[in-house]
């Protein structure tokens, strides 16, 4: 038991000093301690029960309306050099940071149980997985754990005392329930604090978390470990932790591959990852829908692990048509947090059936129907279930030797420029592709919905040091990887027509995209090549079955050169900001694209 390893413990009793705790309770992720939890929490008002006829073991949370996101402006690399953490992320001097937090978590669990809660980010023991600790006055916290992290106090335990490194991760929602004078105050159904600190640690490998209860700011094993942290072990150790799902495709001659897909929060990363293909004779299996790590091998080739154990999906927009292996998912044991109530005691939120409900409770906990001028769902309402609940989870998804990688996708929202699909020429191209990503704004994070941002590999909010040291340690990995890199694409399913519309269907036809990606990989193919990359053909590219005319082609793959040359004064002003760091390769491939956009524009 973790209990009794002398580090675990000082490290424990370090911290209950300053939090002041009424009780200390070690979590061992068992089923009882999920019953015993998930009832306390129903009893203390965080959970409503749903109707257990339509969907056993399952709960509704309503979290404080202030905190529904992650709080990206609280989010902080505190390495010890500022350039270290680089100018996409907010700094301060770890001494300093340390200081002011000590503060703001002295007493901050007075009258509150702390969780110890020991996990896993993939299979444990698996050579790609690694092992941390979390601590939490919050019970949503530890449940959540269950279904997202492998929670095993023995296990990890013996990881432990077997030398794996640990990452120690604190947590609290900052509302304690017996002030500095020692006058008790009530709890409150989602305690929270105004004053929010999500702060990383990367060359100490520590997580100090205050003030919010929900998603990747509480869980800390998604984006603080498995995303900023892991990021700057791998760059340290020479693998990579990235924000991509994991699929595995297999094409109607039985020919498997296994592709990971980089898309910023809340643009289809999880339907995309549970897909089911319009394309017959496809199949596509999900082994991962946010993170994956991986570790080029003695084999010359990349290995991919999904550290996670559940998805923590967005819940509007996901339904029967967009995504039926999410819903069937969904059927039993599962957390919904800020989405709607039924009369009848179960879910609902926009997207879910194409009828909407008469009358609903909202995430706000108000009476609601069709009438209403806000939503029923919060935009980032979630739901959190295990990741084997999914009827599309590959059989092996839990192997800890991972899996090879074999194309590696980038895309963002965009409405205009990007085409729908796009071969790099080369690792470096593709390199480029991923560091000049740009996406419109989603709910994920606080913010403007739909203004653009450069988004590199998706990991603007989740890199835990200098953004351009990162494209340079994904040129060196593909230097290491030389002949066994996966192919690179570029990808956009978010363009418009002229009148707004979508020019490409999505969901389900992305399948034929995945196909022009096969027989690329199989050499079926050539392509056709342009500025941005290899292309398909228009005769390449299975179409049939689709209402994509002509027309709306074209439009897919239009490449307005002037258009193209503000987007490359843009990335030009965007690569300033990191200086002399930006690597030598990315620039060159950035002037050579200029000098072909200027050329294509005179001509
Ligand atoms: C997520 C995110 O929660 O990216 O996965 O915001
Ligand atoms: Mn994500």
């Amino acid at each position: 038991m973790v209990q009794h390893i002398e580090s675990v413990a000082q490290w424990v009793q370090q911290f209950a000093d300053i939090l002041q705790p009424e009780r200390i309770q070690w979590v061992d992720g068992s089923a009882e301690e999920w019953e015993t939890l998930t009832q306390q929490l129903v009893d203390d008002g965080t959970f409503i029960r749903l109707n257990p006829e339509k969907r056993p073991n399952s709960f509704l949370a309503r979290t404080d309306p202030t905190d529904v996101a992650r709080v990206e402006d609280r989010t902080f690399i505190c390495s010890a050099r500022e350039e270290d953490a680089g100018p996409t992320n907010n700094w301060r001097e770890p001494g300093k940071m340390r200081e002011e937090l000590i503060e703001v978590f002295r007493g901050a669990m007075r009258g509150r149980t702390l969780y110890v809660i020991p996990f896993s980010m993939g299979p444990i023991g698996g050579d790609i997985s690694q092992v941390g600790i979390q601590l939490t006055d919050s019970p949503y916290v530890v449940v959540s754990m269950h279904l997202m992290t492998r929670v095993d106090n023995d296990r990890v335990a013996e990881q432990i005392a077997n030398g794996a490194e640990w990452v120690p991760a604190v947590h609290s929602v900052g509302y304690p329930l017996i002030d500095e004078n020692g006058d008790a105050r009530p709890d409150v159904p989602w305690p929270s604090n105004p004053t929010k600190y999500i702060v990383q640690f990367p060359e100490t490998r520590e997580i100090w978390s205050y003030g919010s209860g929900y998603g990747g700011n509480a869980l800390l094993g998604k984006k603080c470990y498995a995303l900023r942290i892991a990021s700057a072990m791998g760059h340290d150790q020479g693998w990579l932790a990235e924000h991509m799902l994991l699929i595995r495709a297999t094409s109607p001659a039985g020919r498997s591959y296994h592709i990971t897909a980089a898309f910023p929060s809340a643009c289809g990363k999880t339907n995309f990852a549970m897909m089911r293909p319009t394309l017959p004779g496809w199949k596509v299996e999900t082994l991962g829908d946010d993170i994956v790590w991986m570790r080029p091998k003695a084999d010359g080739r990349l290995y991919a692990i999904n550290p996670e154990n559940g998805f923590f999906g967005v819940a509007p927009g996901t339904g029967v048509t967009t995504n039926p292996n999410a819903i069937e998912a969904l059927s039993e044991n599962v957390i919904f947090t800020n989405v709607a109530l039924t009369d009848d005691g179960d879910v609902w939120w926009e997207g879910l059936t194409p009828e909407v409900p008469e009358h609903l409770i909202d995430w706000r906990g108000r009476d609601w129907t069709p009438s209403s001028e806000t939503p029923a769902a919060h935009p980032n309402s979630r739901f959190t279930v295990r990741a084997d609940q999914a009827p599309s989870i590959a059989p092996d998804w839990d192997e800890p030797a991972g899996v090879p990688v074999d194309a590696v996708l980038f895309g963002g929202r965009r409405r205009t420029n990007t085409p729908l699909v796009v071969e790099a020429r080369s690792w470096r191209d593709g390199v480029y592709i991923g560091a000049t990503m740009a996406s419109e704004q989603t709910a994920a994070a606080e913010g403007t919905v739909g203004q653009l941002r450069r988004d590199p590999f998706a990991m603007l909010p989740f890199c835990g040091y200098n953004m351009a040291d990162y494209w340079g340690h994904w040129l060196e990995i593909g230097e290491t990887l030389g002949e066994g890199a996966p192919h690179i694409f570029g990808v956009n399913w978010f363009r418009r027509a002229a009148d707004g519309s979508f020019l490409w269907p999505g969901f389900g036809d992305n399948s034929r995209v995945i196909d022009w990606i096969s027989k690329r990989l199989e050499n079926e193919v050539t392509g056709e090549s342009s500025l941005l990359g290899i292309l398909p053909k228009h005769e390449e590219f299975e179409l049939e079955g689709t209402e994509v005319s002509d027309e709306d082609w074209q439009a897919l793959f239009a490449l307005d050169p002037e258009a193209w040359l503000h987007e490359t004064d843009d990335v030009e002003r965007y690569f300033k900001i990191f200086g002399s760091r930006v690597p030598q390769p990315l620039r060159a491939r950035l002037e050579e694209l200029q000098a072909a956009l200027e050329a294509e524009a005179n001509r």
